[in-house]
């Protein structure tokens, strides 16, 4: 099989492509990279030329385009063994994590940015807080009935999903419990994440609505 090349935003800025670039590197599937700069002139086309979407994370085997940040990890996911939790509730519940937070928490994504680069202490809206202590109260509770230091013990794809959550916790300074931090700075110390923030601080595209928060 070819290697399978993967297209992606910014690093500073695509927690989309975080996601499963983290769980590809979890995998240890090869990969080619391909970044493509997001909002400048020509980038729609370009993202359009890859799927009807028109938006990036996009992995290409072989002749198939799989578009979709869960779909790509779900890939990875039928290639290896364990990137799901074993027991099957919990897989079952750190899937249907992973689609809430992709569609869920809204305000939070849409009002804190992922912006590795910045750290602002700027007061952030009330529903945005809220929106986030919405999110830090389900990871509070899967971190009390498991063991740790993951979501579900050993990790998985739920704390790929999880890891942009935590970028924004630091960018914008926020609040949440022991339990939560320390979980979060397991993902921020993370080896591959380390690699991908390293890249991220070496880019010189800026996005400045989002610099501007
Ligand atoms: N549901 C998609 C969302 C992907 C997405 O919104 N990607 C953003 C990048 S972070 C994008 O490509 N935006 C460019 C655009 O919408 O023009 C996924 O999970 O992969």
């Amino acid at each position: 099989m070819a290697v399978p090349t993967f297209y992606i935003g910014n690093k500073n800025y695509s927690s989309w492509s975080l996601r499963p670039w983290l769980v590809l590197r979890k995998a240890q599937l090869p990969f080619e990279e391909t970044l493509i700069p997001l909002y400048q002139d020509g980038t729609k086309a370009k993202l359009l030329a890859l799927s009807s979407a028109g938006t990036v994370p996009v992995l290409q085997v072989e002749g198939e385009m799989i578009p979709d940040s869960l779909a790509i990890s779900e890939w990875a996911a039928r290639c290896v063994p364990n990137l799901w939790p074993k027991d099957p509730g919990d897989k079952e519940r750190a899937q249907a994590l992973c689609k809430q937070m992709q569609d869920d928490f809204g305000v939070f994504r849409g009002t804190a940015h992922m912006n590795l680069r910045r750290r602002t202490d700027t007061a952030m809206p009330k529903d945005c807080l809220d929106d986030a202590a919405r999110l830090t109260a389900i990871f509070e509770d899967l971190l009390s009935v498991h063991d740790g230091p993951f979501l579900f013990d050993d990790w998985s794809i739920a704390d790929a999903f999880a890891t942009p959550f935590a970028t924004r916790f630091n960018t914008y300074g926020l609040q949440s419990s022991l339990k939560v931090d320390t979980y979060f700075s397991e993902l921020l110390a993370d080896e591959d994440y380390l690699e991908w923030e390293m890249d991220a601080l070496a880019e010189g595209w800026t996005i400045a609505a989002v610099d501007a928060v």
